[in-house]
């Protein structure tokens, strides 16, 4: 990411007249009212008191207190990553904040835009190691777009515009301001809109028109393009744009797992998801393709496997707001610096005219790789442990609820599950973290989506691993009444290092039971567990009954629904490009994993 903010300091607003007197404490409230925001979700403490107070009796804004500050954060990303809107988190100093970091550098690695405001000490005692003092703003320079200190009360207004402005405008992410309690305490004019002043901080939203034409040209010319479609698509809210540019140039579309429901899954250019664990016909279409147009898509090596050998054939078009990403990881022929969506539009139009208004000659293409869609279908094997197979209950939460469901995901097995056996037809319907993988994600994030979509059926498809990271947010739900759906998908174990160890470490299991599911002794029991919070909960262990807690769990709208899905351990995400090799070796490692090595 480029860190082109070199001084984003919002300057004090003029005095007026008119301005009426608030705290700052006041400031904030009355800021985030005013910047429309309506929910925040946060947990209170001594720093950040002064501004609990107002928001006591706000009525635009409303709070909800979370059981743990990382739940604050990723509720606020589910919130952001269901709508496109900006999440807004709220915390104390030292620890309150310190809880947030892991959702802020979630946020930062998949570009999710988030507000989080903490409290500080006061500024006279900053740097003596006062109670509950940490520099929030310097651990998380690393992880924002930007980090503000406010240290007074009149920059209050300035300094949380300029957050929403930088959270929200090109590539998103997050941004925190911290502000010392006396800066809450005290008292200062209240103008609004404050003036922004952000010198340096300039996202390039228009594409070059050369660049454009040169990437029209190759496109025409192209006898093996693939559209390479990532996250940035849907944060671009460019899904209409992208499916007129297949269907101009009948090119492949290939979805990263950032971008599931980006393009239509039931559209006949689609091929899934390629990288480490995608379809077969994807990986290889990237592989060999000779053009890669890659929109939004940021060349992760989960997606190129060894990057040396990724695609020896293509020529690179790379479309990205963010110009830090273009050459990164390979190097574009065709840069185009902009926002995807303009770019989609423009491109198309260019399209148009290099082609001359014929349809490139990509038959030959097709064929090949409709042949891979027949010999290498996604599919699953049944278990033989007499336990459910877990890409079945997956498979059938998705065709019972449909494509306006919301689905959040943990990290593991079960995300590439559902990430595979859910069939997406709509941007902003699939929530997950990719970048950074943070287990303990789904629950919050799937809180914060159905505070943002209350119309919308929420799952959080969770591993008994990461339900166990972040559950405590279901007394969140219950208490705020938000009925989520959590499905947990149990294999008693830490799956998905389970199954890197079947492979990659000749079958020794160190330290990934976690006896959740399998066998009389379940620690913790799920169903009791949902129970003591209020929740439905219900255990299935056979496949029969699948169908049946799923629409039990649909019709449930009073109160949150858990559903302990108990099912094989032995189950395996494939197919699964290892790590280090080449994505040559995707039929291959369907049956036999390559050999592992460390050092790529
Ligand atoms: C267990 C596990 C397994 C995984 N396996 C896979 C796998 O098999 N396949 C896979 O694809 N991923 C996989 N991932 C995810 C992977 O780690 C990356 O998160 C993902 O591939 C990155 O997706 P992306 O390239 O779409 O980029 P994103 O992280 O979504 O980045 C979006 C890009 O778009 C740009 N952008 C944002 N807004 C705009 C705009 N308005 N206009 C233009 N550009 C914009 C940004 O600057 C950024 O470069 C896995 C993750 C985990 C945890
Ligand atoms: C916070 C955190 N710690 C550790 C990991 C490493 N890790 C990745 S997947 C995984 C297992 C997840 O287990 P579970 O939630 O049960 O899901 P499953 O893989 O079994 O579906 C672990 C430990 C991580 N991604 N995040």
């Amino acid at each position: 990411m480029s860190s082109d903010i070199t001084a984003a300091v919002p300057r004090p607003p003029a005095r007026s007249a008119s301005s009426p007197v608030l705290t700052g404490a006041q400031a904030v409230v009355r800021s985030l009212g005013l910047l429309g925001v309506t929910d925040v979700f946060g947990l209170p403490g001594g720093a950040i008191m002064p501004v609990y107070d107002p928001l006591m009796d706000d009525e635009s804004v409303r709070h909800i207190l979370v059981r743990h500050e990382q739940g604050a954060g990723h509720a606020a990303e589910g919130y952001a990553a269901a709508t496109g809107r900006i999440g807004v988190a709220l915390a104390t100093s030292g620890p309150g904040a310190t809880n947030l970091v892991t959702a802020i550098a979630d946020a930062y690695m998949d570009s999710v835009p988030l507000v989080c405001i903490t409290g500080q000490v006061f500024s006279t005692l900053m740097g003596t190691d006062a109670f509950q003092e940490a520099d929030i703003v310097g651990i998380t320079m690393p992880i924002t777009k930007h980090s503000f200190l406010v240290k007074r009360a009149e920059d209050i207004p300035g300094a949380i515009a300029a957050a929403f402005e930088i959270a929200g405008t090109g590539r998103p992410g997050p941004v925190l301001v911290d502000i010392t309690k006396d800066a809450q305490q005290n008292s200062a004019p209240f103008v609004w809109p404050p003036k922004i002043d952000l010198p340096g901080y300039r996202p390039v939203t228009k594409a070059h028109g050369k660049q454009i034409q040169a990437a029209a040209q190759l496109l025409a010319e192209a006898k093996q393009p693939v559209l390479y479609v990532g996250g940035g698509v849907i944060r671009a809210r460019a899904s209409a744009e992208l499916v007129t540019l297949a269907d101009a140039t009948g090119a492949p579309v290939v979805t990263t797992l950032m971008a599931r429901g980006a393009f239509p899954d039931s559209h006949p250019h689609h091929l899934g998801m390629p990288g480490m664990h995608g379809t077969v016909p994807a990986v290889l279409a990237l592989q060999e393709a000779d053009l890669i147009v890659a929109l939004g898509a940021r060349f992760d090596d989960r997606v190129t496997g060894k990057a040396a050998l990724f695609a020896p054939n293509a020529k690179v078009v790379h479309v990205d707001i963010d110009p830090a990403e273009i050459s990164k990881i390979r190097f574009a022929d065709v840069p185009i610096v902009g926002d995807v969506r303009d770019v989609l539009v423009d491109l198309e139009a260019a399209f148009r005219g290099a082609a001359e208004g014929a349809t490139p000659d990509i038959d030959q293409w097709w064929a090949y790789l409709n042949g891979l869609r027949e010999e290498f279908p996604l599919g699953f094997a049944p278990t033989t442990d007499g336990l459910l197979a877990p890409q079945h209950v997956i498979q059938r939460i998705g065709e019972l609820t449909g494509p306006e469901g919301v689905y959040a995901a943990g990290v593991g097995q079960h995300q590439m599950w559902a990430a595979q056996f859910i069939k997406y037809e709509r941007p902003n319907s699939w929530l997950n973290s990719g970048g950074a993988g943070t287990m303990g994600y789904a629950v919050p994030a799937a809180m914060g989506a159905k505070v943002a979509e209350p119309d919308r059926v929420v799952w959080a498809i969770d591993g008994d691993g990461c339900f166990q990271m972040t559950n405590q947010e279901l007394a969140t739900c219950v208490i705020n009444e938000i009925p989520i759906k959590v499905a947990i998908i149990n294999n008693s174990s830490l799956g998905m290092v389970r199954q890197w160890q079947t492979l990659f470490f000749e079958g020794r299991h160190s330290h990934t039971d976690l006896h959740t599911g399998h066998g009389t002794a379940r620690v913790p029991d799920f169903v009791k567990l949902a129970e003591a919070y209020g929740c439905l909960a219900i255990r299935v262990e056979r496949e029969d009954e699948v169908d049946a807690a799923i629409e039990l769990a649909l019709a449930t709208n009073d109160r949150p629904v858990v559903i302990d899905f108990v099912v094989s351990a032995d189950s395996m995400v494939w197919p699964m490009v290892p790590q280090g090799v080449s994505n040559s070796e995707v039929q291959y490692a369907r049956q036999h994993a390559p050999a592992f090595d460390e050092e790529d």
